[in-house]
């Protein structure tokens, strides 16, 4: 069976997610975009040969051509969009975060319960990446031993002028809040924030615990300017693990070696965004259970948010005091 895929927003996300269904899906076809950007809509549609190109994102979800759903308009449209999903009985891939706040994303898991079905992924597509799957391999195999801390950096070239503060932890830093949920296999029980008050575009630093007594540390910057970077350490019993970035060439010239960084997220987790829709595709073909990030999971990192959100507002710290420096220190 073909799956005949309506895409709701068509900016950044849901331009590359309409590429990578119509081009490289097999089992896949790009049926339906919609948009509140008319032309925009039109544009894409015509590019890349969907039949249909409106701007009511709900026709796409009662269109009965349509047999699932992606969701990659803002994040404040998330959970009315997907709850609109779970009662047309649609499959559904949220992009991230499934809701801004935990109580919207509560309201998704409530809704899929009381149907006894599954029905939503969320994209933390990360779950699907090479290196994060390594990562887990190694953590898994026991050669390390337990895994202690986790040693996370996010750096964008610049926020968006949309971006609010609060979105560097409910938009950016849940990519490493499910990460280490997924990685470790734990749920995050506490988050301390701190924010070098130097300049407003300064990175938030993050600090979770884990039920597993585990420490996670995350500098999420948004406005890191050289380039997409994505790093990650763990530390365990007997070694550390290491993410290391796919990159393909290295260039010499004029006394200097350059690797080189990309200007944003897709080319850096290219292969992610491929395996998630692959494997989105093939449990709606096979009627199995989907693999990636569920609505729980949804919700899990957004109650870790909340908590971030509320940690940023109060940082908590214990202050050092010295005594006056003798003459003797210059
Ligand atoms: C953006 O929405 C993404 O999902 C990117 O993966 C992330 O790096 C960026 O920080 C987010 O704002």
């Amino acid at each position: 069976m073909t799956v005949r895929v309506g895409i709701i927003g068509v900016g950044v996300m849901g331009a590359d997610h309409a590429r990578i269904v119509a081009r490289e899906t097999a089992g896949a076809k790009l049926q339906a975009l919609a948009d509140a950007d008319g032309q925009r809509v039109k544009a894409l549609a015509s590019e890349l040969g969907a039949e249909t190109a409106i701007t009511d994102p709900l026709a796409i979800i009662n269109d009965p051509n349509v047999d699932a759903v992606i969701i990659a308009s803002p994040d404040q449209t998330h959970q009315a969009l997907t709850l609109a999903c779970i009662a047309a009985r649609k499959p559904v891939l949220c992009e991230k975060p499934l809701a801004p706040t935990q109580a919207e994303c509560l309201a998704v898991v409530a809704a899929e319960t009381a149907l006894s079905r599954r029905l939503v992924q969320v994209g933390y597509m990360r779950r699907f990446d090479p290196g994060y799957a390594d990562m887990k391999a190694a953590c898994q195999s026991g050669d390390m031993g337990k895994a202690l801390m986790l040693h996370c950096i996010h750096r964008n070239v610049s926020a968006p002028d949309w971006f609010t503060a609060g979105m560097a932890i409910t938009n950016s830093a849940v990519h490493e809040i499910d990460i280490a949920r997924w990685l470790l296999d734990a749920e995050l029980t506490s988050v301390t924030v701190m924010k070098p008050p130097a300049s407003p575009s300064a990175p938030v630093f993050l600090i979770f615990e884990t039920s597993a007594g585990q420490i996670v540390d995350v500098e999420m910057f948004n406005n890191a300017v050289y380039g997409y970077d994505v790093r990650g350490e763990l530390v365990c019993e007997k070694g550390t693990v290491s993410l290391r970035s796919p990159v393909t060439i290295e260039t010499n010239s004029v006394l200097a070696q350059r690797l080189g960084h990309p200007a944003d997220w897709r080319p850096r987790f290219a292969a992610a965004y491929r395996i998630q829709m692959r494997t989105w595709i093939n449990a709606i073909q096979t009627g199995t259970d989907f693999v990636g990030a569920s609505a729980w999971d949804g919700y899990a990192a957004g109650a870790v948010a909340d908590a971030g959100l509320e940690a940023l507002a109060k940082t908590h710290r214990s202050s050092v005091k010295l005594v006056d420096k003798p003459a003797l220190y210059p």
